[in-house]
């Protein structure tokens, strides 16, 4: 390929719009023009990515057993209202008419059609299991699209759908997903995680998500350092080992004055208390009801966990006017001692033997408060608290390590959740009718594709792994004037090609300067320059993008030279 003739438009300047960096420079460098909120055109390098991203994730999804289909953008509300998922996902489903009046939606996620394609053709456990899967564009109405590819409206998924006879032959299935999602993130050539995840509103028991680790990612990983343990999970999922610390000895409950004293930093000044003496109470809306959650002063409430201690759909933090409803005070004055509403306590709260806690009464504390004595006795005890780094990890007692990541993929065991809604049986060896056991299994590819260079760029542009980059090796002579150079560059370029390397020429008749700039942004593992040394002394420079390091090639070196190069990049 030839620059000169190659459609990359780069940007001189940082775009204002992009907030995240992936978004900056995959702008920057021409890989990607915005065509609306959250809708992107790929350009011709972004292109090259995406089908080598895609390649890999079909090689890898082929060797566990997958067979790759391709299912409807275009779905009929009718499945979507089977598994009552037209009406739970509303505003974030695109829905449309046909000229009929009909309603559908562009598919978010296919496991209505996959189940509707399966219960209609599997009859019997001779057929299972199976592996679907396809890899194709999805379409979300986000309320904020954001963070350029991370999270657009349309974007490109690969889903997998495994279905199986029982959960033993899930569990197989998961294993295989599991080894192969590990496979294709290392063959992309990404630092990534896989963590054990909350699974939320899409139900069942296990999930993993793997996260590509990277100071920018939104979501924080927990784990341990120690690989032969290998706990990691992240936040929202990551578990405290419980290490009972009696604090205070008990007293007598007093009701005192704290005017203007609101958060647990203040409270600690004016009482004179430490925070963990504090207990901190957070109310939270969950369906029609409402329930308190307490942590010490010194922690955090963790909203997942709290969740998945109470029986309800929607979980969120109470408003203000909500909480001088329910408990008659302001946020900063309120506590668990005589409310009527259910309490969820976190395990540690149980020893702070002399507390500290909102009234219930604007400016007012209690002192002297004992959990065992004060609470009512409903009170539930459970982990409910974020883990904070440097704890001991749950599994093995090693101090707990946090990274930043970005989610890349997600696995899940659906079980017989979408099977037994719309009806998808099979028969057994006894005749007798059975639910499929599902799993689902998810890779965002041009999510991956801006992962990729959040974790690898630096002051100067991209830095693409080998295995995912655009093209190998980009040469650059130094001069287009210099017909000896153009000569040489041109020698080179065909050499490589011949020996099948994926390799671009700059023939552009620009400046040194700018050809180098350009390279470096668009991120090219390997660069020839071809210049005065070239044509003096018949010796080729290739520069490392990553390292920034320079070799020095024979030509009858370079072959084998950046073949070896290559494999380590
Ligand atoms: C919707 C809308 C948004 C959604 C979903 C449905 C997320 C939805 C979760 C999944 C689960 C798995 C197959 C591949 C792996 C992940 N956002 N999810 O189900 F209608 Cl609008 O997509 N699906």
């Amino acid at each position: 390929m030839r620059l000169s003739q190659y459609f990359m438009p780069t940007l001189r300047e940082n775009p204002a719009e992009a907030e995240v960096i992936s978004h900056k420079l995959l702008l920057r460098a021409g890989f990607i023009r915005k065509s609306a909120s959250g809708v992107y055109t790929y350009l011709p390098l972004a292109q090259r990515v995406l089908k080598k991203i895609m390649q890999i994730i079909r090689e890898e999804m082929d060797r566990q057993g997958g067979q790759e289909l391709m299912l409807p953008i275009l779905q009929p509300a009718e499945l979507w209202l089977e598994t009552g998922r037209w009406h739970v996902y509303g505003p974030e489903l695109f829905k449309l008419k046909d000229r009929h009046n009909r309603d559908f939606c562009l598919g978010p996620t296919h496991e209505e059609i996959i189940t509707d394609l399966v219960r209609r053709e599997v009859r019997s456990y001779k057929e299972l299991p199976l592996l679907l899967y396809q890899i194709q564009n999805k379409y979300r109405d986000e309320k904020r699209p954001r963070f350029g590819l991370m999270r657009g409206r349309e974007f490109i998924m690969k889903d997998l759908y495994s279905f199986d006879r029982d959960e033993e032959g899930l569990e197989i299935s998961y294993r295989k997903m599991y080894e192969a999602y590990t496979n294709v993130f290392t063959r992309c050539g990404l630092k990534f995680r896989a963590v054990e995840a909350d699974a939320g509103a899409i139900g069942g028991s296990t999930t993993h998500e793997f996260m590509v680790l990277a100071n920018s990612g939104e979501a924080v990983v927990a784990y341990c350092p120690d690989d032969n343990c290998g706990y990691a999970a992240n936040l929202e999922k990551a578990e405290t080992k419980f290490i009972p610390e009696v604090i205070g000895t008990p007293a007598q409950i007093q009701k005192v004055a704290t005017p203007n004293v609101k958060t647990v930093d203040e409270v600690a000044a004016f009482l004179k208390v430490e925070k963990k003496q504090i207990l901190k109470s957070v109310l939270f809306k969950a369906d029609d009801g409402y329930v308190l959650a307490v942590v010490r002063g010194d922690r955090e409430v963790n909203e997942v966990k709290v969740k998945n201690q109470v029986d309800c759909l929607v979980l969120e933090l109470a408003s203000p006017q909500e909480v001088e409803e329910v408990l008659g005070a302001e946020y900063g004055s309120i506590g668990p001692v005589g409310v009527e509403i259910p309490v969820i306590a976190d395990l540690e709260v149980k020893h702070v033997l002399n507390a500290v806690a909102g009234a219930n009464e604007t400016g007012y504390h209690l002192i002297g408060v004992n959990p065992e004595r004060d609470f009512s006795p409903a009170v539930k005890y459970a982990d409910i608290r974020l883990v904070e780094e440097g704890e001991p990890c749950p599994k093995c007692g090693k101090a707990l390590v946090f990274a930043r990541g970005i989610e890349v993929g997600q696995i899940f065991k659906l079980k017989d959740k979408y099977s037994r809604k719309m009806g998808a049986f099979y028969l057994d060896e006894n005749g007798q009718q059975k639910p499929i056991i599902m799993g689902c299994y998810g890779i965002g590819v041009t999510r991956t594709m801006a992962a990729a260079v959040e974790q690898n760029h630096d002051e100067d542009g991209i830095i693409w792994p080998a295995a995912i980059a655009p093209f190998e090796i980009i040469v650059v002579p130094v001069s287009n004037k210099d017909e000896q150079q153009m000569k040489m560059a041109e020698e080179v370029y065909n050499l490589l090609l011949n020996a099948g390397f994926e390799v671009v020429i700059d023939d552009r008749d620009e400046r040194p300067g700018v050809k180098f700039k350009d390279a470096d942004l668009i991120g090219i593992p390997l660069r020839i320059t071809v210049g005065k040394r070239t044509v003096n002394e018949g010796v080729y420079e290739v520069k490392i993008r990553r390292t920034r390091e320079e070799k020095v090639f024979q030509k009858e070196e370079l072959v084998d030279g950046l073949r070896q190069l290559l494999k380590t990049l």
